[in-house]
């Protein structure tokens, strides 16, 4: 199995390796890790990028001077080692403030005040020349139904994205935004939960073409979607701009676990969508292959990097049995037979309208029956599958 190198394009959030381990029952079981030090690891790891919100490099209650130092520091090691930012995100989420949501709190000045924040960090993500700015929404929700007006909040939330997009638009920057859906955790319901949520919200959007998504394997995982659909709808609305992969184990609080040390067979069909899923088998998605997971409370220093390598390993070992799997004849006479090549036969003849589907007798007298027959060896299909994944074929 070879090694990860740039060009597979992997990067990792900051906040990821630098995880201490602090959980709702625990305390850290980690020292912090000096951001400099996980861009040269990641570095020497095989990553291409680091990703970051404002406050994992400088405190929110910073002077001017510090902030800038902060920056200055990780520019200087970014420059040593060659790694980039595709992408920043913004942190509405740790201090107090926060508690009640950012960009749609009840309290307006807050609202203003995380406005403020976000477009800080715009300027800054030019900067440092990130293409994609994320925003996860996880305290814009609510625990209680009568605290939270929620047609107001997504007015609130329409009205930041098209302050932001405008801000874009009138600096030049090259920047487009993905909103991150997730079901629960930290507020007892998040709005926009879910990728259809988003997509949904992003078409009502002043700029809509400057607004995608950036789904999470674990939190579609989370409300017991399949991952791997709600990737293949991103893609065919052409809102794909970024993605967070790691590893969840069905429905339960946010485990963030390496990618695909979760559910296996649903990371093996996302891999394969994503590498092969464009025109004649070749990637479907261009953008960073971006993990956010959290290395284990029970993890020192050694398992952080451990477990940062097999995230990027599991990803290309994946992309090498998904190549197999494509290859194996028997696999796509399997696919043949399972009609999953004929379904991309549009329904009408070119040019047929209603008038003449109604009128033709080949389907006024379709044999029902006889069509009920049909045997489409999906099992065989996924059993095809699972061979290859283990290595068996
Ligand atoms: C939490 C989210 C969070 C976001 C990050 C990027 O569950 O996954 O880590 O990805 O804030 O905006
Ligand atoms: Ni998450
Ligand atoms: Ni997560
Ligand atoms: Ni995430």
């Amino acid at each position: 199995m070879r090694q990860p190198t740039r060009a597979d394009k992997f990067s990792f959030g900051l906040w990821t390796v630098g995880w201490r381990g602090v959980d709702p029952f625990g305390e850290a079981t980690r020292p912090a890790l000096d951001p400099v030090e996980a861009v040269h690891r990641l570095a020497e790891l095989g990553a291409y990028g680091i990703t970051f919100h404002d406050n994992d490099l400088f405190p929110i209650d910073g002077s001017e001077d510090q902030r800038r130092a902060h920056v200055d520091r990780l520019a200087a090691a970014l420059r040593d080692t060659g790694l980039v930012v595709p992408m920043v995100t913004t942190n509405l989420f740790t201090h107090p403030v926060f508690k009640e949501g950012g960009l749609t709190a009840n309290d307006r000045g807050i609202r203003r005040y995380a406005l403020r924040k976000v477009l800080r960090n715009v300027e800054l993500a030019a900067e440092l020349g990130a293409r994609t700015f994320v925003l996860w929404g996880g305290r814009e929700g609510s625990e209680y139904d009568s605290a939270k007006d929620v047609r107001a909040a997504l007015d609130r939330y329409r009205e930041s994205l098209n302050l932001l997009t405008q801000f874009v638009l009138d600096r030049g920057y090259e920047i487009r935004f993905a909103l991150e859906p997730k079901p629960n955790e930290p507020r007892g319901d998040i709005l926009l939960p879910t990728v259809g949520h988003a997509l949904a919200f992003i078409a009502s959007l002043e700029h809509e073409q400057l607004v995608g998504v950036n789904p999470e394997v674990g939190h579609e995982q989370m409300a017991g979607l399949n991952f791997t659909h709600g990737i293949a709808q991103a893609l065919w609305h052409g809102k794909l701009f970024h993605i967070d992969l790691n590893g969840q184990r069905g429905i339960k609080y946010d485990q963030d676990l390496v990618f695909a040390h979760g559910d296996l067979m649903n990371a093996f069909s996302l891999v394969d969508l994503l590498e092969h899923g464009g025109p004649d088998g070749s990637p479907a998605y261009e953008g960073p292959r971006h993990f956010d997971y959290k290395p284990s409370r029970t993890e020192n220093i050694d398992g952080v990097w451990q477990s940062a390598a097999a995230n990027m390993r599991n990803y290309l070992l994946l992309t090498e049995r998904a190549r197999a799997f494509r290859a194996d004849p028997e696999v796509q006479e399997a696919l043949h037979t399972a009609g999953v090549t004929e379904l991309r036969t549009p329904t009408l003849a070119s040019g047929e309208s209603y008038t003449e589907l109604l009128a033709d007798p080949a389907v006024a007298d379709f044999d029902i029956d006889k069509a009920s027959e049909r045997g489409y060896g999906f099992v065989r299909l996924n059993q095809l599958a699972l061979e290859h994944l283990t290595g068996a074929r």
